[in-house]
């Protein structure tokens, strides 16, 4: 039976894609390298290094270089990130991080993000949330199941005690592959791999949720 909930936390509590997004498009710009909002939408969920990799193609850059080049890209998503508020919840999230911590539910954050912890305390929800695994937590970047498997075990629950909440196909694989319950949020063609799916956390509660999940 289920008593937790892992929530990815960009496009699932918050939207930070387009911060992440204006921070690529400045180091593409400045590097010449051509880059659109579109592109930037098969960057969700994947890791800094992984991301950068898909801006530059087969572009010759040097080890070095890169790691630059995500530095530079990082320096410009943290200024943009401090101006983060309550205000940047998604609609539904926070009524339902309430709900499942008054029905005893353990809460988890699982993203692959090395900025969730300033993004967390910049939320309001580092009261509401029990464990945070995040960019540092583990090697190897979702579709692994690895950083869900350590959100699940700082939680001290078994994978298939556990929800993940996710915005990202490669999210959705990463639960699935750690033997963990699955809610996928937008579009089918994205997240149909998830055992339930929704538009978004609007209005979902824990009955919903319940049901779907036939628990
Ligand atoms: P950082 P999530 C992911 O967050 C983002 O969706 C992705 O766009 C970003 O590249 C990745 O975190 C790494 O973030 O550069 O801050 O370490 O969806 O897993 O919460
Ligand atoms: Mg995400």
């Amino acid at each position: 039976n289920i008593q937790g909930f892992i929530f990815d936390l960009d496009g699932v509590l918050t939207d930070t894609a387009e911060y992440h997004y204006l921070g690529w498009q400045k180091l593409a710009d400045e590097e010449n390298i051509p880059f659109t909002r579109e592109a930037n939408e098969a960057l969700r969920g994947v890791s800094r290094r992984e991301s950068l990799m898909l801006i530059i193609g087969d572009r010759p850059y040097s080890e070095a270089q890169i790691q630059e080049m995500m530095e530079r890209k990082n320096r410009y998503y943290v200024e943009l990130i401090e101006n983060i508020t309550a205000k940047d919840l998604l609609p539904g999230a926070i009524a339902l991080l309430d709900e499942l911590r008054q029905t005893g539910m353990k809460i988890g954050i699982g993203s692959a993000s090395k900025n969730a912890h300033t993004v967390i305390k910049r939320l309001g929800i580092a009261d509401k949330v029990d464990a945070i695994a995040d960019g540092y937590s583990v090697q190897k970047p979702k579709p692994a199941p690895d950083l869900f498997l350590y959100a699940a075990q700082q939680l001290d629950l078994k994978p298939q005690q556990c929800v993940v909440v996710e915005d990202a196909a490669a999210g959705i694989e990463a639960a699935l592959a750690g033997g963990m319950w699955t809610v996928g949020l937008g579009p089918v063609e994205r997240v149909g791999a998830a055992h339930v799916v929704f538009p978004s956390l609007a209005g979902v509660t824990w009955a919903d949720l319940r049901a779907k999940l036939n628990e």
